[in-house]
């Protein structure tokens, strides 16, 4: 008995091992330092090995709401609008950057701190939720939310 069972766990192995790349990938994930009452950011890249989808949301458990958005530089100035999906074509990689698309987190309840990780679930209209476990890092620069 004891050795089906060795068995079976290196097929499993194995077939976790050699199966092609599917589902949808997310990779280089992290969450900007910020203090309780402000806006936090989280950033990360999709890679989408599934049929065409879409993200269509995020939550946490310590903030007031989270929402999608995307800066861009308008006439000097960066600013930021709100975006309800973000398109997740098949095989196409989607990165959520500072100065680019991020997910934002709205007045945040507790103080998110270097070093600690915390938990995301991102949201698609087709794929299953994603839970995520993130680490808090400083970020490139540091003004404001930083989006
Ligand atoms: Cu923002």
């Amino acid at each position: 008995m004891k050795k089906l069972l060795v068995i079976i766990a290196v097929c499993v192995l194995l077939i976790t091992a050699c199966t092609p790349k599917e589902g949808i990938e997310i990779r280089d994930g992290w969450v900007r330092m910020a203090a309780q009452g402000d806006n936090g950011a989280v950033y990360f890249t999709i890679v989408n090995y599934d049929a065409d989808d879409e993200l269509i949301g995020a939550s946490v458990d310590f903030a007031e709401a989270v929402e999608m958005h995307e800066s861009a530089m308008n006439n000097d100035v960066m600013e930021m609008r709100m975006v309800e999906s973000v398109p997740l074509p098949t095989g196409e990689k989607v990165e959520f950057a500072p100065g680019g698309l991020h997910i934002m987190l709205v007045n945040l309840s507790r103080n998110l701190e270097v070093g600690e990780t915390v938990n995301v679930t991102l949201h698609f209209k087709n794929h299953a939720d994603v839970p995520l476990t993130l680490p808090v890092q400083m970020g490139p620069e540091h003004s404001g939310h930083g989006g």
